[in-house]
Protein backbone atom coordinates (compact mmCIF):
# COMPACT_ATOMS: atom_id res chain seq x y z
CA UNK A 1 0.00 0.00 0.00
CA UNK A 2 1.05 3.68 -0.33
CA UNK A 3 0.21 4.77 2.64
CA UNK A 4 0.95 7.97 1.90
CA UNK A 5 -2.23 8.14 -0.31
CA UNK A 6 -4.48 6.99 2.01
CA UNK A 7 -6.85 9.65 3.43
CA UNK A 8 -5.42 8.71 7.49
CA UNK A 9 -7.05 11.63 9.00
CA UNK A 10 -10.14 10.93 8.42
CA UNK A 11 -9.43 6.80 8.57
CA UNK A 12 -7.51 6.22 11.48
CA UNK A 13 -9.64 7.75 13.99
CA UNK A 14 -12.70 5.66 12.92
CA UNK A 15 -10.34 2.54 13.16
CA UNK A 16 -9.19 3.74 16.46
CA UNK A 17 -13.28 3.76 17.59
CA UNK A 18 -13.00 7.89 17.84
CA UNK A 19 -15.35 8.53 14.92
CA UNK A 20 -18.05 6.62 13.15
CA UNK A 21 -17.93 6.24 9.26
CA UNK A 22 -20.82 6.20 7.82
CA UNK A 23 -21.05 4.70 3.85
CA UNK A 24 -23.88 6.03 3.27
CA UNK A 25 -25.00 5.17 -0.34
CA UNK A 26 -24.36 1.27 1.28
CA UNK A 27 -26.57 1.88 4.20
CA UNK A 28 -24.54 1.09 6.82
CA UNK A 29 -21.84 2.47 9.28
CA UNK A 30 -18.70 1.33 10.76
CA UNK A 31 -20.30 0.44 14.39
CA UNK A 32 -23.10 -1.81 12.73
CA UNK A 33 -22.85 -5.73 13.80
CA UNK A 34 -22.89 -6.57 10.34
CA UNK A 35 -20.10 -5.84 9.57
CA UNK A 36 -18.10 -8.15 12.17
CA UNK A 37 -18.84 -11.02 10.25
CA UNK A 38 -17.10 -9.77 6.70
CA UNK A 39 -13.69 -11.28 6.67
CA UNK A 40 -13.19 -10.04 2.92
CA UNK A 41 -10.54 -11.52 0.96
CA UNK A 42 -12.34 -10.51 -2.39
CA UNK A 43 -14.29 -7.38 -3.48
CA UNK A 44 -16.11 -8.19 -6.48
CA UNK A 45 -18.15 -5.42 -8.55
CA UNK A 46 -20.63 -5.88 -11.20
CA UNK A 47 -22.81 -2.92 -12.65
CA UNK A 48 -25.84 -4.38 -11.81
CA UNK A 49 -27.80 -5.70 -8.40
CA UNK A 50 -29.23 -8.75 -9.79
CA UNK A 51 -25.77 -9.59 -11.24
CA UNK A 52 -24.67 -9.23 -7.49
CA UNK A 53 -27.16 -11.70 -6.51
CA UNK A 54 -26.48 -13.90 -8.94
CA UNK A 55 -22.38 -14.29 -8.32
CA UNK A 56 -23.14 -14.06 -4.60
CA UNK A 57 -25.67 -17.76 -5.15
CA UNK A 58 -22.83 -19.33 -7.12
CA UNK A 59 -20.41 -18.74 -4.71
CA UNK A 60 -22.18 -19.71 -1.62
CA UNK A 61 -22.68 -23.36 -3.79
CA UNK A 62 -19.35 -23.08 -4.68
CA UNK A 63 -18.46 -23.00 -0.81
CA UNK A 64 -20.77 -25.79 0.69
CA UNK A 65 -23.84 -23.31 0.92
CA UNK A 66 -22.23 -20.89 2.86
CA UNK A 67 -24.63 -17.70 3.91
CA UNK A 68 -25.13 -14.89 1.82
CA UNK A 69 -25.95 -11.63 3.80
CA UNK A 70 -26.97 -9.00 2.57
CA UNK A 71 -27.04 -5.07 3.82
CA UNK A 72 -30.50 -3.73 4.04
CA UNK A 73 -30.28 -0.58 1.55
CA UNK A 74 -30.48 -1.60 -2.40
CA UNK A 75 -31.66 1.73 -3.31
CA UNK A 76 -27.97 2.92 -4.80
CA UNK A 77 -26.50 -0.45 -4.67
CA UNK A 78 -26.74 -3.79 -4.35
CA UNK A 79 -23.96 -5.75 -1.69
CA UNK A 80 -23.95 -9.12 0.02
CA UNK A 81 -20.99 -10.93 1.62
CA UNK A 82 -20.77 -14.77 1.10
CA UNK A 83 -17.23 -16.97 2.22
CA UNK A 84 -14.74 -14.06 2.19
CA UNK A 85 -16.10 -12.54 -0.75
CA UNK A 86 -18.13 -9.00 -0.43
CA UNK A 87 -20.03 -8.70 -3.84
CA UNK A 88 -21.23 -5.07 -5.05
CA UNK A 89 -22.85 -3.46 -7.36
CA UNK A 90 -21.78 -0.03 -8.61
CA UNK A 91 -24.42 1.36 -10.88
CA UNK A 92 -23.50 2.68 -14.71
CA UNK A 93 -20.32 4.95 -15.45
CA UNK A 94 -17.22 6.55 -13.48
CA UNK A 95 -19.40 9.20 -11.22
CA UNK A 96 -21.58 6.30 -9.88
CA UNK A 97 -19.10 3.69 -9.48
CA UNK A 98 -16.38 5.80 -7.78
CA UNK A 99 -18.73 6.47 -5.49
CA UNK A 100 -19.12 2.37 -4.70
CA UNK A 101 -15.56 2.00 -5.12
CA UNK A 102 -14.55 4.91 -2.11
CA UNK A 103 -16.92 3.78 0.36
CA UNK A 104 -16.06 0.26 0.01
CA UNK A 105 -12.13 1.21 0.17
CA UNK A 106 -13.30 2.96 3.50
CA UNK A 107 -15.11 0.02 4.35
CA UNK A 108 -12.08 -1.92 3.51
CA UNK A 109 -9.36 0.06 5.74
CA UNK A 110 -11.80 -0.51 8.91
CA UNK A 111 -12.35 -3.78 8.02
CA UNK A 112 -9.00 -4.31 8.33
CA UNK A 113 -8.53 -1.76 11.15
CA UNK A 114 -6.06 -0.36 8.92
CA UNK A 115 -3.59 -2.93 8.46
CA UNK A 116 -1.62 -2.22 5.05
CA UNK A 117 -0.28 -5.96 4.80
CA UNK A 118 -3.68 -7.11 5.39
CA UNK A 119 -5.39 -4.82 2.77
CA UNK A 120 -2.86 -6.08 0.31
CA UNK A 121 -4.31 -9.32 0.52
CA UNK A 122 -7.51 -8.40 -0.86
CA UNK A 123 -8.16 -9.18 -4.26
CA UNK A 124 -10.24 -6.77 -6.42
CA UNK A 125 -12.32 -7.36 -9.78
CA UNK A 126 -14.75 -5.81 -11.87
CA UNK A 127 -17.06 -8.50 -14.28
CA UNK A 128 -19.20 -6.03 -16.70
CA UNK A 129 -20.23 -5.44 -20.35
CA UNK A 130 -18.84 -3.81 -23.01
CA UNK A 131 -18.84 -2.86 -26.62
CA UNK A 132 -16.06 -5.11 -28.78
CA UNK A 133 -13.44 -3.40 -30.64
CA UNK A 134 -12.94 -5.48 -33.64
CA UNK A 135 -14.34 -8.27 -31.26
CA UNK A 136 -17.27 -10.67 -31.70
CA UNK A 137 -19.88 -10.45 -29.45
CA UNK A 138 -19.16 -13.23 -26.66
CA UNK A 139 -15.30 -12.55 -26.45
CA UNK A 140 -14.07 -11.63 -23.00
CA UNK A 141 -11.46 -9.39 -22.53
CA UNK A 142 -9.44 -8.85 -19.50
CA UNK A 143 -8.13 -5.43 -19.12
CA UNK A 144 -4.44 -4.51 -19.07
CA UNK A 145 -5.08 -0.74 -18.99
CA UNK A 146 -8.05 0.98 -18.60
CA UNK A 147 -7.55 4.83 -20.65
CA UNK A 148 -10.00 7.28 -21.17
CA UNK A 149 -12.02 8.35 -24.70
CA UNK A 150 -8.71 10.13 -25.47
CA UNK A 151 -6.45 7.64 -24.19
CA UNK A 152 -5.30 8.95 -21.74
CA UNK A 153 -5.19 7.70 -17.75
CA UNK A 154 -8.30 8.25 -15.68
CA UNK A 155 -7.85 11.73 -14.21
CA UNK A 156 -9.84 14.59 -12.68
CA UNK A 157 -10.30 17.99 -11.86
CA UNK A 158 -8.73 19.19 -8.32
CA UNK A 159 -7.58 22.15 -5.78
CA UNK A 160 -6.35 24.31 -8.43
CA UNK A 161 -8.15 23.59 -11.28
CA UNK A 162 -5.39 21.43 -12.33
CA UNK A 163 -6.04 17.66 -13.22
CA UNK A 164 -4.94 15.20 -11.54
CA UNK A 165 -4.02 11.99 -13.41
CA UNK A 166 -4.35 8.76 -12.00
CA UNK A 167 -2.25 5.09 -12.99
CA UNK A 168 -5.26 3.11 -14.77
CA UNK A 169 -3.07 0.13 -15.46
CA UNK A 170 -4.35 -3.13 -14.33
CA UNK A 171 -1.88 -5.75 -12.90
CA UNK A 172 -0.28 -7.91 -15.42
CA UNK A 173 0.64 -10.82 -13.17
CA UNK A 174 -3.26 -10.83 -12.18
CA UNK A 175 -4.41 -10.53 -16.15
CA UNK A 176 -1.68 -13.72 -16.63
CA UNK A 177 -3.30 -15.47 -14.15
CA UNK A 178 -7.14 -14.61 -14.90
CA UNK A 179 -5.79 -16.39 -18.50
CA UNK A 180 -4.22 -19.54 -17.21
CA UNK A 181 -6.97 -20.42 -14.88
CA UNK A 182 -9.63 -20.02 -17.64
CA UNK A 183 -7.03 -21.86 -20.39
CA UNK A 184 -8.98 -24.62 -22.07
CA UNK A 185 -12.01 -24.30 -20.82
CA UNK A 186 -13.89 -23.06 -23.83
CA UNK A 187 -14.10 -19.72 -23.17
CA UNK A 188 -12.75 -16.80 -25.62
CA UNK A 189 -10.50 -14.79 -23.40
CA UNK A 190 -7.73 -12.04 -24.56
CA UNK A 191 -6.01 -9.00 -22.83
CA UNK A 192 -6.18 -5.83 -24.03
CA UNK A 193 -6.86 -2.15 -23.52
CA UNK A 194 -9.92 -0.90 -22.46
CA UNK A 195 -11.87 2.32 -23.25
CA UNK A 196 -13.97 4.08 -20.36
CA UNK A 197 -16.01 6.61 -21.53
CA UNK A 198 -17.68 9.02 -19.57
CA UNK A 199 -21.21 8.71 -21.62
CA UNK A 200 -22.67 5.06 -24.04
CA UNK A 201 -22.93 7.42 -27.08
CA UNK A 202 -20.97 10.82 -26.83
CA UNK A 203 -17.82 9.42 -25.61
CA UNK A 204 -18.25 6.08 -27.36
CA UNK A 205 -18.35 7.70 -30.37
CA UNK A 206 -22.25 6.49 -31.56
CA UNK A 207 -24.28 7.53 -33.96
CA UNK A 208 -27.53 6.62 -32.72
CA UNK A 209 -27.80 8.86 -29.71
CA UNK A 210 -30.59 11.42 -29.25
CA UNK A 211 -27.89 13.62 -29.30
CA UNK A 212 -25.01 13.05 -31.93
CA UNK A 213 -21.40 14.46 -32.71
CA UNK A 214 -20.39 12.27 -35.06
CA UNK A 215 -20.52 11.38 -38.82
CA UNK A 216 -20.03 7.97 -39.37
CA UNK A 217 -16.38 9.02 -40.72
CA UNK A 218 -15.53 10.44 -37.47
CA UNK A 219 -16.81 7.45 -35.77
CA UNK A 220 -14.98 5.28 -37.49
CA UNK A 221 -11.42 7.07 -37.60
CA UNK A 222 -12.00 7.24 -33.65
CA UNK A 223 -12.55 3.45 -33.43
CA UNK A 224 -10.03 2.63 -36.18
CA UNK A 225 -7.54 4.98 -33.72
CA UNK A 226 -8.17 3.09 -30.45
CA UNK A 227 -8.00 -0.02 -32.13
CA UNK A 228 -4.59 0.45 -33.44
CA UNK A 229 -3.36 1.30 -30.40
CA UNK A 230 -4.82 -1.73 -28.97
CA UNK A 231 -7.89 -1.19 -27.34
CA UNK A 232 -10.15 -4.16 -27.34
CA UNK A 233 -13.48 -3.05 -25.79
CA UNK A 234 -15.17 0.13 -24.58
CA UNK A 235 -16.98 0.24 -21.22
CA UNK A 236 -17.63 3.25 -18.28
CA UNK A 237 -15.70 2.23 -15.35
CA UNK A 238 -12.82 0.63 -15.52
CA UNK A 239 -10.18 3.88 -15.94
CA UNK A 240 -11.42 5.01 -12.70
CA UNK A 241 -11.68 1.61 -10.90
CA UNK A 242 -7.76 0.64 -11.79
CA UNK A 243 -6.49 4.40 -11.07
CA UNK A 244 -8.27 5.00 -7.49
CA UNK A 245 -6.75 1.06 -6.45
CA UNK A 246 -3.33 1.97 -7.49
CA UNK A 247 -3.48 5.33 -6.00
CA UNK A 248 -3.96 3.26 -2.53
CA UNK A 249 -1.41 0.58 -4.24
CA UNK A 250 -3.94 -2.59 -4.22
CA UNK A 251 -1.60 -4.77 -5.60
CA UNK A 252 -4.12 -7.82 -6.68
CA UNK A 253 -7.43 -6.62 -9.36
CA UNK A 254 -8.77 -6.79 -12.83
CA UNK A 255 -11.53 -6.53 -15.32
CA UNK A 256 -13.40 -9.04 -16.86
CA UNK A 257 -15.56 -7.73 -19.24
CA UNK A 258 -17.69 -9.67 -22.11
CA UNK A 259 -18.34 -7.83 -25.56
CA UNK A 260 -22.01 -7.56 -26.22
CA UNK A 261 -20.85 -6.68 -29.86
CA UNK A 262 -18.49 -5.71 -32.56
CA UNK A 263 -18.49 -1.51 -32.55
CA UNK A 264 -16.50 -1.84 -36.20
CA UNK A 265 -20.07 -3.28 -37.14
CA UNK A 266 -22.63 -0.99 -35.50
CA UNK A 267 -23.98 0.60 -32.44
CA UNK A 268 -27.11 -0.85 -31.20
CA UNK A 269 -26.99 -4.16 -28.85
CA UNK A 270 -29.17 -6.54 -31.22
CA UNK A 271 -27.98 -9.49 -29.49
CA UNK A 272 -30.92 -12.01 -28.13
CA UNK A 273 -31.51 -11.96 -24.88
CA UNK A 274 -30.24 -15.67 -24.74
CA UNK A 275 -26.48 -14.38 -26.89
CA UNK A 276 -26.93 -11.72 -23.51
CA UNK A 277 -27.33 -14.22 -20.40
CA UNK A 278 -24.13 -16.61 -22.12
CA UNK A 279 -22.13 -13.57 -22.85
CA UNK A 280 -22.37 -12.19 -19.04
CA UNK A 281 -22.16 -15.71 -18.16
CA UNK A 282 -18.98 -16.19 -19.77
CA UNK A 283 -17.34 -13.18 -18.14
CA UNK A 284 -18.94 -14.50 -14.80
CA UNK A 285 -17.32 -17.89 -14.88
CA UNK A 286 -14.06 -16.20 -16.20
CA UNK A 287 -14.04 -14.29 -12.85
CA UNK A 288 -15.09 -17.68 -10.92
CA UNK A 289 -12.48 -20.20 -12.47
CA UNK A 290 -10.17 -17.43 -11.61
CA UNK A 291 -11.60 -17.51 -7.43
CA UNK A 292 -11.52 -21.31 -7.83
CA UNK A 293 -7.79 -21.43 -8.55
CA UNK A 294 -6.98 -18.48 -5.59
CA UNK A 295 -9.05 -18.72 -3.18
CA UNK A 296 -10.34 -22.29 -2.94
CA UNK A 297 -6.75 -23.74 -4.03
CA UNK A 298 -6.69 -26.84 -1.44
C1 LIG B 1 -20.97 -1.43 -19.49
O1 LIG B 1 -22.29 -1.49 -19.69
C2 LIG B 1 -22.92 -0.38 -19.05
C3 LIG B 1 -23.64 0.45 -20.07
O2 LIG B 1 -24.58 -0.32 -20.77
C4 LIG B 1 -21.81 0.35 -18.34
O3 LIG B 1 -21.95 0.35 -16.95
C5 LIG B 1 -20.64 -0.40 -18.72
O4 LIG B 1 -19.43 -0.11 -18.26
N1 LIG C 1 -21.38 -1.24 -22.41
C1 LIG C 1 -20.81 -0.14 -22.91
O1 LIG C 1 -20.40 0.75 -22.15
N2 LIG C 1 -20.69 -0.03 -24.25
C2 LIG C 1 -21.15 -0.95 -25.09
O2 LIG C 1 -21.06 -0.77 -26.31
C3 LIG C 1 -21.77 -2.10 -24.56
C4 LIG C 1 -21.86 -2.21 -23.20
Amino acid sequence: MRSENINHAFLDPVVAGEAVDVYYHFGVASDDPVLNDFDVKAVILAGSGDRIDRFASTWSAMNNGAAVIGLPKEERFTTRYCAGVLFASHGMGMPSASIAVQELMRMLYFLKRGDLDALDEVFWARVGTSGGVGLEGGTVVVTTEGVMADLQPYRVLNGGMGEYWFDSTFPTDVVDAILAANEGQGRRLMPGRTVAGNEFFLEQFRLDGAVCMETADTKMAWLEWIHDNGVRNIEMEGAMLAGYLNHWGFPKFAMICATLLNRLHGDQVTATPEQLHQFSEDAGDALFAYLRATLLAP
